[in-house]
């Protein structure tokens, strides 16, 4: 099976096959550290490849439904064995086409194993209430029933959690899918496909394209053969998925961006605080929607907390993302490079100082340097908007208030920090933070695959992802009364 993805160009998974795109296009993927490295070639799927796959997956789903959840679940932990084998080449594979350092995309691989493993357990939890009747011999319950065909659109950041983390609580309570990969990471996104075909899933139950979002993405929003469709990625291309889905009254859910405060408070352990401010806005080259896009500190350590942070800037090794020492990697292609810098630039004229980096790395990867600002007003542009890559601003402020006021003036709410000791902050930072992930004494980003993931405020629409929260999204709720016959 694995020749679909050394071979070239690879293939779509549809309907238990795999298929070049009806147009035959393709396009070529490069390696944002060499770019001139082609890593793959795929498949450049439009409306017609998307529409195929929504046949394919209604055809599948009546008899999918219809299995008892154990049986769908004993699926789950064949993939997962095989997603775990190859979670090496996986990594890798990650590495190469989007340019995740080594260190993480180990992580990640491994996570979409144990995000399998969780979903399958879904398949012994209650699907239902049961109530006390308000009549005789009644019986008075809810039942979770799956919806049909779902349409999944996920983004290259995290080309293999993001597109487990969805497909596996659809399929566990008896949906079927049509799952577009970002088109900057399909290869890794393909593996998920093999272990699944490996397994020996029904056809037609998981059907994974490749392609571009205006074209693949966007017939699965339209079509009227979806019920529902999960989308992480941009705010302007999730408002305009909303809009077209629920035009037609198809269920959406959307994870969008973030603008994610890290607050310092004058008690904390400075350290660890420096530690989480490293990973939180350099990792992945800060191409998560929960990187630490603001770092509010405290002004009575305001600078020393400044002068250790840029000591571990220094100190953290950046370049060829395949080095498993490499912390951080390059930003995933030159458009994005180029918006970045840009924003840099734009800072720096807005009245920012540059503390650490501002400036492109290497004369071939599309690396940009761990950038620091400070002096930026909280109106600035890096101040409130998302910029995707390793760049993070400091404030200083000088009361609990002040900070928290500050970190919510912005429109989004994903994730937030705080570094404190002080029970009382604590406290009034989880009841108060507008963030839907919310982190004490630990870093901006990450998501255990056993709780809800999700932001509030601009960084979100619809039930949260993950945990039990999942089964919101991707079950209709029914409730039945049922009596009993008189004789
Ligand atoms: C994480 O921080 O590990 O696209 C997950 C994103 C988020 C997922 C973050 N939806 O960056």
């Amino acid at each position: 099976m694995s020749e679909t993805l050394t071979g070239s160009p690879a293939r779509n998974y549809v309907g238990g096959e795999w298929r070049d795109s009806a147009s035959g296009d393709t396009y070529e993927k490069r390696n944002p550290w060499r770019p001139s490295e082609v890593t793959g070639v795929y498949p450049s799927s439009d409306a017609d490849d998307a529409s195929a796959a929504i046949d394919a997956a209604r055809e599948a789903f009546p008899s999918w439904a219809a299995l008892p959840a154990g049986q769908r679940a004993a699926f789950f932990g064949k993939a997962a064995n095989v997603l775990e084998a190859r979670a090496e080449q996986i990594a890798q594979d990650m590495t190469a086409e989007m340019g995740k350092p080594l260190r993480e995309s180990r992580l990640e691989a491994l996570r979409a194993a144990t995000i399998l493993r969780y979903a399958a357990g879904e398949a012994w939890r209650p699907v239902g209430e049961m109530y006390a009747p308000s009549v005789a011999n009644q019986r008075l319950y809810t039942l979770r029933r799956p919806l049909g065909a779902v349409g999944l659109i996920t983004p290259w950041n995290f080309p293999i959690a993001i597109p487990v983390w969805k497909l596996a609580p659809a399929l566990i309570y008896g949906n079927t899918v049509v799952l577009k990969l970002g088109y900057e990471a399909p290869r890794t996104g393909l593996h998920v496909a093999e272990s699944f075909a490996e397994a020996g899933l029904p056809a037609g139950v998981l059907n994974v394209l490749t392609g571009s979002g205006s074209k693949a993405g966007a017939e699965l929003v339209r079509n009227p053969g979806t019920r529902a469709i999960s989308f992480t990625g941009s705010v302007a291309v999730g408002q305009g998925v909303r809009e077209a889905a629920t035009a037609r009254d198809c269920r959406v859910q959307l994870e969008l961006g973030g603008h994610n405060p890290l607050i310092v408070m004058a008690d904390a352990e400075l350290d660890r605080a420096v530690e989480a401010s490293f990973a939180g806005a350099f990792w992945s080259a800060g191409q998560k929607c929960t990187a630490t896009r603001r770092i509010l500190v405290q002004d009575e350590v305001y600078d020393e907390f400044r002068d250790r942070l840029l000591a571990r800037v220094a100190a953290g090794k950046v370049g060829d993302p395949a080095d498993p020492e490499v912390e951080v990697g390059p930003v995933v292609h030159e458009a994005a490079m180029d918006e970045i810098l840009g924003a840099i630039e734009r800072a720096r004229g807005e009245g920012g100082t540059v503390l650490a980096g501002g400036e492109r790395a290497d004369d071939d990867g599309y690396l940009i340097a761990p950038t620091v600002f400070e002096g930026l007003a909280d109106d600035a542009e890096l101040s409130c908007e998302e910029v995707f890559g390793p760049v993070t601003s400091l404030y200083c402020f000088a009361t609990l208030d002040e900070a928290m006021e500050r970190a919510n003036a912005v429109r989004f709410g994903l994730s937030a920090s705080i570094f404190t000791r002080d029970l009382y902050a604590v406290q009034r930072f989880s009841e108060e933070i507008g963030a839907g992930i919310i982190h004490v004494n630990s870093q901006t980003a990450g998501a255990d695959v056993h709780v809800p993931f999700g932001g509030v405020k601009g960084s979100g629409w619809g039930p949260h992802e993950q945990g039990r929260a999942a089964i919101e999204f991707y079950t209709e709720l029914v409730t039945v009364y049922q009596d009993a016959p008189l004789a």
